[in-house]
């Protein structure tokens, strides 16, 4: 094996939802293999804080208005990077939300808003690139699955049910475009330090003690402890990796958990 397979040096990278949070450390590790940066968010106002972000970190990124469930502005923006960047080999499905109300009082307007940012969202920029990919002979998708993606828990019901579709999606991408020598894979990282899960981790809250004693190392995740898996999952080296989840919980799924004292 060449070390330089892990280099993304030529290749065009976007991440959705990447003004910070996740997406943005997944795009500053592609970067750091190579990468040209391509990123959205729903507002100008986070795309900007997300410019400054790159530029601090001495990324030259681009960043895009574009909301991910409007198919119409995703085609547009394919289309914009295609032109600014001259092609695009990396899609990463990082956007999305989480609303936390037990079913029972959830709107059928909630779920459906859930599902679109996490489930649809990824389908139409996933659709959106694929003839690129398949015309260009290559490509990467990469979706940012979750915990959910395999358990539920109280009051999670559409994000449970869309990181499930997720995972699923992953795998029908992979099985239906692999003979394009396009990958499709996730990631599915445990519970990690980002403003979405800022509510859970406020001090005394029991959630806090729970992920504690749920997690092998004993600690909530960063967004760094993503960077390593999502560069070999968006190089060369995982090239006969398709279809798979890779988790990054450190060992939240394979534990049972600590016994109370
Ligand atoms: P976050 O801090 O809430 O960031 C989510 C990002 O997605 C924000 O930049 C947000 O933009 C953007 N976004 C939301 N809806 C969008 C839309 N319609 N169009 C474009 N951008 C949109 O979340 P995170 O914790 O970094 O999570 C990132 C991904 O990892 C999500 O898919 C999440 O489900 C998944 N995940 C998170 C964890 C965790 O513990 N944090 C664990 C497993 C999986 P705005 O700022 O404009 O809202
Ligand atoms: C929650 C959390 C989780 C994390 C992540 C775990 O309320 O349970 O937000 O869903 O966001 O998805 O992998």
């Amino acid at each position: 094996m060449n070390m330089k397979d892990f280099s993304l040096e030529g290749k065009v990278a976007w991440i959705t939802g990447a003004s910070y949070g996740i997406g943005m450390a997944i795009a500053k590790a592609l970067a750091g293999a190579g990468a040209k940066i391509a990123f959205n968010d729903i507002k100008q106002e986070f795309v900007d804080k997300g410019l400054e972000g790159y530029k601090e970190a001495g990324i030259d990124a681009k960043g895009y208005v574009c909301d991910v469930t409007n198919e119409e502005q995703v085609t547009e923006l394919v289309g914009k990077i295609k032109a600014d960047f001259g092609g695009l080999d990396i899609l990463v499905n990082n956007a999305g939300i989480i609303k936390r109300i037990p079913m029972h009082e959830m709107t059928a307007e909630e779920f459906r808003q859930v599902i679109d940012v996490d489930l649809n969202a990824p389908f139409i920029c996933a659709k959106a690139v694929l003839p690129t990919m398949m015309e260009q002979g290559h490509g990467k998708i990469i979706n940012i699955c979750s915990m959910m993606s395999e358990l539920g828990r109280e009051t999670v019901s559409a994000y449970a049910a869309a990181k499930g579709g997720l995972k699923m999606l992953t795998r029908n991408i992979a099985s239906e475009y692999g003979m394009y020598n396009i990958q499709c894979k996730g990631i599915g990282p445990g519970y990690i330090e980002t403003p979405q899960t800022a509510p859970l981790r406020t001090p005394g809250h029991p959630f806090n003690e729970f992920i504690l004693a749920k997690t092998p190392a004993n600690r909530w995740g960063k967004p760094e402890d993503l960077q390593g898996p999502a560069v070999f999952l968006a190089s060369d080296a995982s090239n006969f990796v398709n279809g798979h989840v890779l988790y990054v919980d450190g060992g939240i799924l394979a534990y049972i958990g600590k016994q109370p004292k």
